[in-house]
């Protein structure tokens, strides 16, 4: 199955080829995406695959995810890609607000929203629970990858790795789910 992913992040095609084995995950490559003003994972995703479907036919795909830190009531949210410039910034900005802050627990959440040629859609959410570290370690993944600890763990999500990751993520969770749900209509 073909899909248009409508993302610009090149992580999340990547990650989603992986995820979504038997689609071929197609970036959208366009500069005038409309802006993420849902209130929600679920509008922000569905924003993205209605988009995509005024481009080009055939399935479309959109993500929205983010980091939710307990400390800072769910902040950045789905705020996240907003919150500061991604990579370095956005770690150094984060642990800034988290000095001497004990509670370091924090989840990233991931909602996938797919449409159909014929309109119908389909949505699959995961979520990992884990905690800020101290400093940023390890080089893989990216975003916020490099100071989140999945419960269970005593690596980074950078530390640990991209085939961790296909495993075990909020994206590999989300993606299963979306599977099913497609699956469940192809036997329906
Ligand atoms: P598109 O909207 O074009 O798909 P984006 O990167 O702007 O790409 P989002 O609006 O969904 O994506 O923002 C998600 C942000 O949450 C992302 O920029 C990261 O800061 C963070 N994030 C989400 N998933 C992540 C992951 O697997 N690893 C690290 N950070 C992640």
């Amino acid at each position: 199955m073909r899909a248009i992913l409508c993302s610009r992040n090149a992580h999340k095609a990547r990650e989603l080829e992986v995820l979504l084995p038997g689609w071929t995950i197609e970036p959208l490559a366009a500069d005038d995406y409309p802006p993420e003003t849902g209130g929600s994972y679920y509008e922000n995703a569905s924003i993205k695959a209605a988009f995509g479907r005024t481009r080009i036919p055939g399935w479309t795909i959109g993500e929205d995810s983010g980091l939710e830190v307990a400390a800072l009531g769910g902040r950045p949210g789905i705020e996240s890609a907003r919150y500061a410039p991604e990579g370095a910034p956005a770690i150094a900005k984060l642990l800034g607000e988290l000095e001497g802050v004990e509670d370091r627990r924090a989840q990233y959440v991931s909602e996938l929203v797919a449409i159909a040629p014929d309109g119908e859609e389909f949505r699959g959410t995961g979520v990992v629970t884990g905690r800020i570290a101290m400093e940023p370690r390890g080089s893989e993944g990216f975003g916020y990858d490099p100071i989140f600890t999945p419960d269970g763990e005593e690596q980074t999500i950078a530390q640990l790795g991209d085939s961790w990751k296909a495993r075990n993520s909020h994206r590999a969770r989300s993606a299963q789910a979306l599977r099913e749900a497609v699956d469940r209509r192809g036997s329906a």
